[in-house]
């Protein structure tokens, strides 16, 4: 890697210097293993009281990142529904949410479509750990699977966050997220995700764009939605026909305290 920019910078001169200066730049933007790359506005720290007076007691969100195991953007990406890149020196912002919020899904029980995972077990996605070194993911089948997340009890959900695989930038096909009161999804089901533009997974299209997978995972805001199950749908990726997931968090209060 650093051989082959050497080469370009001997042929390319200024041109592959500014490149580069804009990879450190997207790097420096995004780095890998701080816990708080994404402070609050104004500088406020995040869980002070009153942080944004038009909003009462809303915090915005704190989330421990794993480590980026790729810097730039990936150009071998097929995908004719994908999100636009970030603008250099653009950080994600993060939701408001209210003071107490938890990550409600950490260590709770996790169900799959797939019932022999090919790599892992489903208790993975829940453990806590979201670096992409093998050990850390789980890999179902070929095709539409779901796992399926159940939070205990119904609960205010404000944020899912969620890491497929990041160990390269690949794109998760069909990506439909569900939540609903009970196990089979027949009783309160919202959708609040789904790239599924052009119907293929035969659950509606969805207006959602595809993503990138990466160290930052996929912020889906869910603003309050109540919910006791999470479902999160997929069918395959840009690299293979399987299906992985490293971590999903589900940021959120339970309703009876
Ligand atoms: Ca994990």
């Amino acid at each position: 890697m650093a051989g082959k920019h050497k080469s370009i910078l001997k042929t390319a001169g200024t041109f592959a210097a500014m490149s580069l200066l804009a990879l450190s730049m997207a790097g420096a933007a995004q780095p890998p293993a701080k816990p708080s790359p994404e402070k609050p506005p104004q500088g406020k720290p995040v869980g002070e009281k009153k942080a944004d007076s038009a909003a009462g007691d809303m915090v915005r969100l704190k989330v421990d990142l794993p480590k980026a195991m790729y810097t730039g953007t990936p150009k071998n990406i097929r995908s004719e529904n994908l999100e636009p890149p970030r603008r250099p020196g653009e950080v994600r912002e993060m939701p408001l949410v209210p003071q107490g919020t938890v990550n409600l899904a950490l260590r709770k029980r996790v169900t799959s479509s797939d019932k022999e995972p090919i790599i892992g077990e489903v208790e993975l996605i829940t453990d806590g750990d979201k670096d992409a070194k093998d050990g850390c993911f789980v890999e179902f089948g070929p095709g539409q699977q779901w796992v399926q997340i159940d939070l205990g009890a119904k609960s205010d959900i404000h944020a899912i966050l969620i890491w497929h695989y990041h160990g390269e930038g690949r794109v998760y096909r069909d990506v439909i997220i569900q939540i609903a009161d009970d196990p089979d999804f027949v009783t309160g089901v919202k959708t609040v995700f789904n790239n599924d533009h052009d119907h293929t997974a035969g659950m509606g299209a969805g207006k959602d764009k595809e993503y990138i997978e990466s160290n930052e995972g996929k912020m889906i805001v869910c603003k309050g939605a109540q919910a006791r199950y999470v479902r999160l749908y997929s069918s395959g990726n840009t690299s293979n026909d399987m299906n992985h997931y490293t971590e999903v968090e589900v940021y959120g209060n339970p309703l009876s305290r």
